[in-house]
């Protein structure tokens, strides 16, 4: 992390000497804005602003406060960008889209007064330096750290104005010990359902005493023994560790999360086959936060796409839980209808649920009288099961819920209806999921689809409770009165509607204690523990018992230990009975401690799993606020001034987040959820990380593949009578998103050389509206460098380098022009539309090129400057200086303007005669009505039509049209 001076620019005045010097061999004009005159003046402002900290913002307390407190009177603006992973690959022109666009937002608030944090960090940990370090013995760290260079170098080429103090990367152990202590905070809490928020497990203790907190199990809290309390308490953290169902990947040595498996079933990455198994994994207890996590979107500005994406993943679907006795068990399933019960005609299990075993021990040995369909070519329920466990145990939930064919096999026991008592076949079938739900559905089938199709592959009944469909072929899932629902021990919800039915079944119910309302949630907890070795440690050891331990605070940040091999030990792809083994299990000095926790030095062990890949995003954001705190994370004053909630509906965050659509659910749930926490425990006064988000668009380039269907560099292909060639041989075109499977990158490093970075940024910002993807055409770059020529131009002689600009008055026309520009461009940074600042710029540019050859006034070009700056810093900073002023650009005020100006001052108006447009007037934009129909009448065409006739109606609507109506 680097440490710079204090900003000083725009408080202090600062000597400036020129500094173009024309390049001996430039071609043209010794004074024409090219690649080495932008090349050259962008490297000198771009040491400058380093060296003078332009961009720090400071902070209410700690060390980055002002020497002057007059500083933290302005407002204050937080952006901030996606950070990125530092791939050895760099940058291609893609990656930088969003991070000028935050870049140009940013200088655009600076001067408009604002004190804004805009900088960089670098989320480090991952797959890619590890899987380096295990082909090549190179410590993550070292590429890592090598990645991180060659990136800041490029994105320093783009001059960003980021505070480059408040840089930091996720591996530094300064920045993972905070990671570390918030997963302690998290594990030291516990949800309190009342309170719907986290709080300090140290309060759980007195509350399952007294019973005002229920105990799980038959024992009263205050009967067991100390194991047996730790038990219970560890159940209730909000990171806790369980025995549970996780995608295993052999292939790749590592358990995965259910979004890093493809939709059949592979590993994202490898694409290696992933199979469902049983480990004991640390889970962090999102779901807890379920409702607040949908309910609080309500008070984000974020696309509602993102919205809803987070609502689906999320998944809240209110039902009941009804109770089936089946074989001396009690079979609890999950319906969102449970107003069609009488409609039910078998239940399925998934095959992994529990009570499976249970219920087979009370099956009869063979099948009696099941149909063949049934039984799965076996003779009794228990082989039957067996089989179809085997074979279906690479199944991913996705296929298992896609398979339209719908199979499983019969258990040989029969559950009771409990509104009419009829006995219900009991299937296992994998088209229901262990991990939703009670695991266990009741069949519907004449109104639910898959239950249709399991039903007409096992021959089952279709019994009709909806009135208004035709069942035989197709479910009717449609709305209807209920038909042939009522039994004789007083539920009759014939005739009644869905809502109705759903209501007076719950309550019947829940009467007999055969069944609940329940709210059922999509989300699942997130397994949080991954078998690598490029990733946080876990901060907590195990005693004898296998119990965990918090490390306490002094004994963090837990680094990771050296180890010879990066490889966790990795299987066979389809071994689906390995066990993971991950590598810092090899680092035996390293996983047996003895320590004092506070009852005398003790053996301990240390968790051998890191922490998941989405751990440092979670919560970086409030890194940024305060990097260099060795006390907190972030001292909440400081939180509270740039994070703060404003307002009584806000819950404060970040005022502008940038980034792609695709972390819409992964990176802004985790992020949270574990915002929440530490808001509830205290530790930070807004409830929500992003207070607004935006995502922008993708750059996309031609691509080209080979014969063979294989991608070649597009950089390397030829066009001739077009067709297109790569070594000879003929390739084909396509067109996709930029990077570095298709081979169309490009680098900005070769823009920034060929033109310079200010023509890149001009270029990029150009392209289209932000949030749309846009096609790269290197060809086009060039427009973007011959505006900034002209504006170049509108200041210095390209031949002596003098100023051109005349003192000369604006003219009424050129102060239209230049209040219209400002009112426009003005608006378009507010609501980031680059694109169109960018368009006004270049209307402006030329109107004065065309009005003014040899010199333009000085008024009508320095607020150009100014405006133009947040898109092109250099040149803008280069002509500000050159104009005499001084201070940096960056802090000029942003020019106002007159709205006396915007006014049209005479309008056009159609003139309709009888209906028909006969005539177009001009008329004073403040004309009275009494003015226009005079003007209108005058006018010759009118005149024509009206000779001779009556005019008995005028009809004027302002600003629009003017309607005469003669005989
Ligand atoms: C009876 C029924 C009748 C159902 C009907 C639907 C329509 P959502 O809305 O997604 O929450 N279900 C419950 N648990 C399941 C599991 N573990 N695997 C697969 N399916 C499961 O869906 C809830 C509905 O999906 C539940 O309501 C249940 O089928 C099924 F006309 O119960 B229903």
């Amino acid at each position: 992390m680097c440490v710079g001076k204090r900003a000083a620019w725009g408080v202090e005045k600062l000597r400036y000497l020129p500094m173009t010097t024309p390049s001996e061999n430039s071609q043209g004009p010794a004074y024409r804005y090219n690649a080495e005159l932008a090349n050259s003046l962008e490297r000198t402002w771009q040491q400058r602003w380093v060296a003078e900290g332009t961009f720090n913002a400071p902070n209410p307390v700690g060390d980055l406060a002002p020497a002057d407190p007059a500083e933290l009177e302005k407002e204050k603006l937080f952006v901030q960008d996606m950070f990125p992973y530092p791939s050895g690959a760099g940058l291609h022109v893609g990656h930088p889209l969003g991070y000028i666009a935050t870049d140009v937002f940013a200088r655009f608030n600076r001067q408009l007064g604002k004190n804004v944090l805009h900088t960089l960090g670098y989320d480090a940990f991952g797959l890619p330096a590890e899987q380096y370090a295990i082909q090549t013995g190179t410590h993550p760290r070292a590429t890592t750290m090598a990645n991180i260079e060659n990136m800041r170098r490029q994105l320093d080429a783009l001059g960003l104005g980021h505070d480059r103090r408040r840089s930091v990367a996720t591996t530094d152990p300064e920045f993972y010990k905070w990671t570390q202590w918030i997963f302690l905070q998290i594990f030291n809490s516990w949800f309190d359902t009342k309170q719907q928020k986290a709080r300090p497990i140290d309060e759980l203790f007195p509350l399952l005493e007294s019973g005002e907190v229920e105990t799980p199990g038959e024992v009263p809290f205050a009967q067991l023994d100390e194991v047996a309390r730790r038990d219970v308490i560890d159940s209730f953290r909000l990171v806790y560790r369980s025995e549970s169902m996780v995608n295993w990947c052999p292939g790749l040595g590592t358990v995965l999360a259910n979004e890093e498996v493809t939709a059949d079933g592979r590993s994202e990455r490898g694409n290696f086959p992933v199979f469902r198994k049983k480990l004991s994994q640390w889970m962090m207890r999102i779901t807890a936060y379920s409702d607040r996590l949908i309910d609080d979107l309500d008070t984000l500005d974020w696309p509602e796409k993102v919205k809803s994406m987070q609502r689906n993943w999320i998944g809240r679907s209110r039902g009941a839980e009804v109770h089936f006795d089946a074989a001396g068990h009690r079979i609890t399933v999950f319906t969102t209808r449970p107003d069609t019960l009488f409609g039910a005609s078998y239940l399925v299990l998934a095959p992994e649920h529990e009570l499976v075993d249970a219920l087979l021990a009370q099956a009869p040995d063979a099948y009696q009288e099941a149909p063949a369909k049934w039984t799965y070519g076996e003779d009794s329920p228990a082989a039957a099961v067996a089989a179809y466990r085997k074979a279906i145990a690479a199944k991913s939930d996705v296929e298992r819920q896609e398979n339209k064919k719908k199979t499983g096999v019969f258990l040989g026991v029969y559950a009771t209806n409990p509104v009419n008592g009829e006995q219900l076949p009991v299937f296992i079938g994998d088209y229901v999921l262990a991990g939703y739900g009670t695991g266990a559905v009741m069949a519907v089938p004449a109104h639910d689809e898959r239950d249709h199709e399991f039903a007409l592959e096992f021959d089952l009944p279709l019994l009709e409770v909806v009135a208004g469909g035709e069942v035989a072929k197709e479910a009717f899932t449609g709305e209807g009165e209920m038909i042939n629902s009522a039994n004789d021990e007083g539920l009759d919800i014939n005739g009644l509607n869905k809502a109705e039915a759903k209501k007076a079944v719950n309550q019947w119910l829940e009467q007999r204690g055969a069944g609940e309302e329940k709210i059922q949630y999509k989300l699942r907890d997130w397994l949080f523990a991954r078998q690598r070795y490029w990733g946080e440690p876990f901060p907590v050891v195990y005693d004898e018992h296998g119990h965990a331990h918090a490390l306490p605070e002094s004994m963090l940040p837990v680094e990771l230990p050296e180890v010879e091999d990066y490889k966790p030990v990795s299987f066979e792809p389809d071994d689906a009975d390995s066990e993971p083994q991950p590598p810092l299990a090899k680092a035996s000095d390293w996983v047996t401690v003895e320590l004092d926790l506070g009852d005398g030095l003790k053996t301990y062990t240390r968790d051998t799993n890191v922490m998941p890949q989405w751990a440092g995003s979670s919560w970086y954001q409030l890194r940024y606020i305060d990097p260099n705190n060795t006390q907190a994370f972030c001292d909440i004053e400081n939180e509270r001034y740039w994070t703060g909630p404003r307002g009584e509906n806000d819950p404060g965050g970040v005022d502008l987040y940038v980034g792609g659509v695709e972390h819409a659910v992964l990176h802004l749930l985790y992020s949270r959820f574990w915002h929440k926490v530490l808001f509830d425990l205290g530790f930070v006064s807004s409830s929500e990380p992003y207070r607004k988000l935006f995502n922008q668009g993708y750059i996309q380039a031609y691509a080209y593949t080979d014969a063979r269907g294989v991608y070649v560099p597009a950089a390397e292909v030829e066009q001739r009578e077009g067709k297109f060639f790569y070594q000879g041989e003929e390739v084909f075109q396509e067109y996709g998103k930029m990077g570095k499977s298709l081979k169309n990158s490009v680098s900005p490093d070769e823009i920034c050389r060929d033109y310079g970075a200010d023509t890149l940024r001009v270029y990029e910002m150009a392209m289209g509206p932000l949030d749309t993807s846009r096609p790269w055409a290197t060809k086009d770059v060039i427009g973007a460098h011959r505006f900034l020529q002209r504006l170049w131009r509108l200041v210095v002689s390209e031949n002596s380098g003098e100023l051109v600009l005349s003192d000369s008055e604006l003219t009424q026309e050129d102060l239209k022009q230049l209040h219209r520009t400002i009112a426009g461009v003005r608006e378009d940074y507010t609501e980031l539309r680059i694109n169109t600042v960018v368009a006004k710029c270049i209307e402006y540019v030329n109107y004065l090129t065309k009005t003014y050859p040899n010199g333009a006034p000085r008024e009508a070009v320095e607020p150009l400057v100014i405006m133009i700056a947040a898109v092109a810093p250099h040149i803008a900073e280069e002509l500000w200086h050159r104009l005499g002023n001084s201070g940096s650009v960056a802090f000029a005020p942003f020019p106002d303007f007159d709205e006396q100006w915007l006014k049209d001052d005479e309008v056009e108006m159609p003139v309709q005669i009888n209906g028909k447009v006969r005539s177009r007037i001009m008329v004073p934009a403040d004309a009275s009505q009494e003015q226009i129909i005079e003007i209108a009448l005058a006018n010759e065409a009118v005149a024509a039509h009206t000779e001779g006739k009556e005019v008995f109606k005028t009809i004027v609507v302002p600003g629009r049209m003017v309607n005469l109506v003669v005989k």
